[in-house]
């Protein structure tokens, strides 16, 4: 096993990581811009080194400063933990070629999914549920027009690069298309130096479910069950539970092993997610996420399974601790995301926090770096904590839930805590009936 991991992140997910390797006995190094240096994750973490200036592109995005604090460190590993540097195939490849090891998929893998053409054509062969549209990449208008004829409107233009919603346009009807083409094209190329575009029909009103993965060096790969990640913003995610309240046992089994078989095909190492859009009774793949999740809380609150020692596990060489057999699925969770915002304008309120008392008890966790006086720096995303709740049923978890934020005080800035509130008073809410558009319908009503 690894002595001694490097976690090249802040925050929350640092925390995470830093109790995982405790846990395992492996030693901390953690590395901070000059904005965190009073940060929870550095106060915790065994060793720590400063990597840069605050912005995110000089510090915890700055390769050779991270590369440099391992090597001076002694570290024997990388862990990236999410967003920043976790998907970025370069850079899993420089960890290695500097002789640490990356906890996460090879750089082969990473590029694979992080490409959404070559992702869906290899899925798709692999067996899983794909959107009709093209077959692979659009090159001209004239070919774009074709497809959407082909496939019937409405139509969604994709970006290759993409995900999280950049370079995507609709077409409503055949005079829509040439422009809504050259729109994503244009888009993608500004946002991601590649304008490569494919085509799918436009689910108009899906649920957004991911099936968690892991797979290890040993050609074993499993699944844990799915997330429903529907209730979303502008493509932020607000507040997730797992199991879905739209599918039943039999459409979770059915997906999870679908899902496990891809990653097992393709020798995939590490934890992973594969996301389907879901609408009518069927799966559709759209992306697979090739990093720890943010979100994968509520699925360890209901297999009872740390995901992030298991990822360092199989990124070490060690076969998985668990067969599928041994994965059963208990009650209940949801976990919402408190982010340091106003929540009606959701404008960022960074500052200091003057008072902070977290909820406890039976079935609940809080992932939070925040402590009393800390101050939630203005550089990083607004993300500042998780309650994650657990129930034996989802009226359980409910419940709990509602009581937990109740609890719940973060003083001196604006939080979404009564936002959470309130979707979660919703009857809709509370039947389990949306999908991705309900809460920006909800937030526009009200
Ligand atoms: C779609 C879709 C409808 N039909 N694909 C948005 C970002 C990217 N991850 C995929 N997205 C979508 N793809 C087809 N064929 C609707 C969305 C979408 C969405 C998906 C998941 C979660 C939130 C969303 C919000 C708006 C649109």
């Amino acid at each position: 096993m690894f002595e001694k991991i490097l976690i090249a992140n802040r925050g929350e997910i640092a925390l995470r990581i830093h109790r995982a390797c405790r846990e395992m006995g492996i030693h901390t190094v953690a590395v901070h811009s000059t904005a965190d240096a009073d940060a929870m994750h550095v106060r915790l973490a065994d060793e720590s080194v400063c990597i840069g200036p605050p912005s995110a592109k000089e510090s915890y995005l700055n390769i050779p400063a991270i590369l440099t604090a391992a090597a001076i460190t002694g570290a024997d590993a990388i862990h990236p933990g999410v967003g920043f540097m976790s998907e970025n195939a370069n850079f899993a490849e420089m960890v290695e070629e500097h002789g640490f090891v990356f906890i996460g998929p090879t750089p082969e893998h990473i590029r694979l999914m992080g490409d959404k053409v070559t992702a869906k054509k290899t899925v798709k062969k692999l067996g899983l549920p794909t959107v009709p549209g093209s077959d692979g990449a659009v090159e001209t208008v004239e070919e774009a027009q074709k497809v959407a004829a082909k496939t019937g409107y409405p139509v969604l233009i994709k970006a290759s690069a993409g995900g999280g919603g950049k370079g995507m346009k609709i077409a409503n009807n055949e005079s829509e298309v040439a422009e809504a083409y050259q729109l994503a094209r244009g888009e993608a190329r500004i946002s991601f130096g590649n304008d490569e575009v494919y085509m799918e029909r436009y689910l108009a009103n899906p649920r957004h479910i991911e099936v968690q993965l892991i797979g290890d060096t040993h050609g074993n790969a499993i699944h844990f069950g799915e997330r429903d990640c529907s209730i979303q913003r502008r493509h932020q995610k607000v507040l997730e539970e797992a199991p879905s309240p739209g599918l039943n046992a039999c459409e979770r089994v059915k997906i999870g092993e679908l899902a496990a078989k891809v990653i097992q095909k393709i020798g995939y190492r590490g934890v992973g997610t594969i996301e389907f859009l879901y609408e009518n009774g069927e799966f559709f793949f759209i992306e697979m996420n090739t990093r720890l999740q943010v979100e994968h809380t509520i699925t360890e609150m209901i297999t009872g399974i740390d995901l992030v020692r298991e990822q360092i596990r199989v990124a070490c060489g060690l076969p998985l601790s668990y067969k599928q057999e041994d994965i059963s699925f208990n009650g209940h969770a949801i976990e919402c995301r408190i982010n340091a915002e106003n929540p009606e304008t959701f404008a960022p309120s960074p500052g200091q926090i003057k008072g902070f008392h977290a909820p406890g008890g039976l079935g609940v966790r809080v992932d939070s770096a925040l402590y009393d006086g800390y101050h939630v720096p203005t550089y990083y995303d607004s993300m500042i904590a998780k309650l994650v709740v657990h129930g034996s049923n989802r009226n359980e978890c409910l419940l709990r839930l509602r009581r937990s934020l109740e609890e719940f005080f973060i003083g001196g800035i604006d939080t979404t805590l009564p936002l959470h509130q309130s979707i979660i008073s919703q009857p809709d809410f509370i039947n389990g009936d949306y999908t991705i558009h309900w809460l920006e319908h909800f937030l526009n009503m009200e």
